[in-house]
């Protein structure tokens, strides 16, 4: 009698706990794929009216049949959604079914617990963290490492870059990585300070870093748009654009990704505030890419490779985005990137698509590595991390060492292609 009393109470014990956990919604990521046109439309509908954050596409005008979509959903709104969703049989799967607990994982300042077993770069840091890393970085070499301020923020906050230089040769020649210009890829800083890190760790070290920064100074800014960056910390760990405040409506933010001048603001790109892809008033009009823009624009005979950072989806991309036409060396970017690629594979076993933008991702006009290509930065190529939607913009740290181990793969093959297509060797060039 008495098992059988604790049996019961047991099971009612688990109703209840099962219950309760299944009231309590969390935000989640949903994967859609539409099949009809009004499953097109619908998500299109709900992806503008109701309190959501797409994932991919990157706007919902890209939204087509037989294409995955992702969909953040927070939980106030998991109800309603799903609800729409069943009632027009469109069928959804949820692909993280419990977002804030990854988030809490991502913010949690461990660097004080010792049983975490991750070192610093394997893990994301606040802004804050960042400007005090990027100090820090460069007083301890200061043989190697100077602070570039190239600017400020709409917000007013130091756009910094790091300028390595591991030697006083004279016409030396330079290339430029930028990260973070979307604030919510997170990862995205984290690889520019890894990088950094790699390469004050691995020269004389490593045969690659070696040769490339014997003959290339590397510039390296780590925030790009540390306003929004700073807002994904605070308060919505999903923005994407700068923080500027816009003259005709209450919506914030440019995508600085489309206020460069690359045929800024065609088809790809919006002039409505209220979107994800918002280009601006007029090119350059953000302070972040004018600041971008002037510091490349005053060292572009140095400067031989543009490197931008952004994620998810794992792909190369080069010249054009703006428009179908072919760059006029796409020949050997595409051989650029597919040796890229093809070493992420053999040596990491991850697929990492590559190609002209506008043929293998979307079109999309006024994007810097477009703009950088057309200043004379003929080398030119925006790298998209880790994963392809498992995790999304939520990456866990776990995974920051496999996904900047990659791009620095990619990073340091491209980079020995163009000093072997461009300078003439000083020292033997390693074999690849
Ligand atoms: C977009 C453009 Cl405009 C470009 N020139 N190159 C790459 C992209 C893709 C990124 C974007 O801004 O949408 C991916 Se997050
Ligand atoms: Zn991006
Ligand atoms: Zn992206």
């Amino acid at each position: 009698m008495a098992t059988l009393l604790i049996f019961f109470v047991f099971m009612n014990l688990d109703v209840l706990l099962r219950m309760g956990h299944c009231t309590e919604t969390r935000d989640q990521i949903l994967s859609i794929t539409p099949k009809t046109q009004e499953h097109v439309d619908i998500l299109r509908n709900i992806s503008t009216q109701y309190e959501t954050a797409l994932w991919q596409p990157v706007s919902p005008q890209y939204i087509k049949e037989e294409t995955q979509v992702h969909l953040f959903v927070p939980a106030n709104s998991s109800e309603t959604v799903k609800d729409l969703l069943q009632r027009h049989a469109v069928t959804h799967e949820v692909l993280l079914a419990n977002a804030n607990e990854l988030i809490e994982m991502q913010t949690r300042n461990d660097s004080t617990d010792p049983r975490s077993g991750s070192t610093f770069y394997e893990r994301y840091h606040s802004l804050e963290d960042i400007y005090y890393w990027i100090n820090r970085t460069a007083h301890d070499n200061p043989n190697r490492v100077k602070i570039i301020l190239v600017g400020s923020s709409y917000e007013k906050r130091p756009l910094y870059a790091l300028k390595l230089s591991f030697n006083n040769r004279t016409n030396k020649k330079a290339m430029w990585i930028d990260c973070g210009i979307h604030a919510r890829e997170w990862v995205s800083p984290a690889f520019c300070l890894w990088f950094v890190h790699y390469s004050l760790s691995f020269y004389n070290i490593n045969q690659d870093i070696t040769h490339i920064l014997d003959n290339m100074d590397v510039y390296v800014l780590p925030v790009l748009n540390p306003d929004g960056y700073k807002y994904t910390w605070t308060s919505n760990r999903m923005w994407r654009k700068n923080r500027s405040i816009s003259k005709t409506t209450s919506c914030i933010g440019v995508d600085l990704n489309r206020n460069f001048d690359a045929n800024w603001c065609t088809e790809g790109a919006s002039h409505d505030p209220c979107t994800e892809i918002y280009c601006g008033t007029f090119p350059e009009s953000e302070p972040e890419s004018q600041a971008v823009a002037n510091f490349l624009r005053s060292h572009k005979d140095t400067v031989q490779l543009y490197l931008t950072i952004h994620s998810y989806s794992q792909m190369l991309l080069f010249p054009y985005s703006c428009t179908l036409e072919e760059a006029e060396n796409h020949r050997d970017l595409l051989e650029m990137a597919q040796e890229a690629a093809q070493k992420i594979r053999r040596y990491y076993r991850n697929i990492y698509r590559y190609g002209a933008g506008a043929k293998t991702i979307y079109f999309a006009p006024g994007g810097s590595d477009d703009w950088a290509y057309n200043l004379g930065i003929k080398y030119s190529f925006t790298f998209e991390l880790q994963d392809r939607g498992r995790y999304g913009f939520l990456l866990p740290p776990s995974h920051i060492s496999g996904a900047c181990n990659e791009a620095l793969l990619a990073v340091k093959t491209i980079a020995l292609k163009v000093i072997q297509k461009t300078q003439a060797p000083t020292s033997p060039s390693p074999t690849f």
